[in-house]
């Protein structure tokens, strides 16, 4: 662990993740709308057809990353190790198939480390190896990730969340404002959508609703 974990809890409210492949606009205006409408994180995830790679998706990322310090919105790179130590990106985020949480701790230092779990196994695991916040999905049925998990639901989201009262968690998978607040009574810290942000008419107005939406549930706690 490398962040505070209340600071970490914070950050997640509300995850904003995207690439290329999820804007029907300039990623570039997305991610400045996302932004007025209080996403506090964002991750540069650069996959599906039609991605980006090598010097395009550095130059993409970097473009990206100078947009979320303007507004000191901490920049997090999917999968990509070597691109986040070569532009200084304030973290990474793995899931399971990528290389273990340990080994990426180690090359990382004191970024900020989300690892993706599927069972209070690869949780404790993940914990025990170094990680800052753990993603639990897909919550509910998603498009967006054609490699995706069954749906979870919320139980164990629930479940994790008992086992480890103050661990950093974000849920992910098909979130909208609407279908949040359960997510958030059930123990996550927040939520990370893709399309709800970066598919919507005004991504600053689905990310002010997502805002409340967490926050709603947060202020009753
Ligand atoms: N991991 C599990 S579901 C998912 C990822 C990256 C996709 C989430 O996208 P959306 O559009 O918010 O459902
Ligand atoms: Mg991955």
């Amino acid at each position: 662990m490398a962040v505070n974990p209340q600071v970490m809890s914070n950050l997640l409210k509300v995850y904003f993740i995207m690439g290329s492949t999820n804007c029907q606009h300039a990623p570039e205006d997305v991610l400045r709308s996302a932004i007025k409408g209080g996403i506090n994180l964002f991750q540069f995830r650069e996959k599906g057809a039609g991605c980006l790679h090598g010097d395009e998706k550095e130059s993409l990322a970097k473009r990206l990353q100078a947009i979320c310090n303007e507004s000191n919105i901490p920049f997090i790179v999917n999968d990509d190790i070597e691109l986040a130590l070569k532009i200084n990106a304030d973290g990474v985020h793995i899931g399971q198939e990528d290389e273990a949480a340990d080994v990426v701790r180690r090359r990382i230092g004191s970024k900020i480390l989300g690892v993706s779990v599927h069972n209070m196994n690869e949780a404790e695991t993940a914990i025990c190896q170094g990680a800052d916040y753990l993603g639990i999905g897909p919550i509910y049925p998603t498009s967006t990730k054609n490699d995706a998990k069954p749906v979870q639901g919320l139980t164990f989201l629930k479940d994790l969340r008992s086992a480890a009262a103050h661990v950093p968690i974000v849920g992910i998978g098909g979130i909208t404002s609407v279908n949040a607040p359960p997510i958030i009574e059930a123990g996550a810290d927040g939520v990370s959508v893709i399309t709800a942000i970066s598919h919507a008419e005004s991504p600053e107005e689905s990310a002010r609703q997502l805002y409340h939406a967490v926050n709603s549930v947060l202020k009753n706690d």
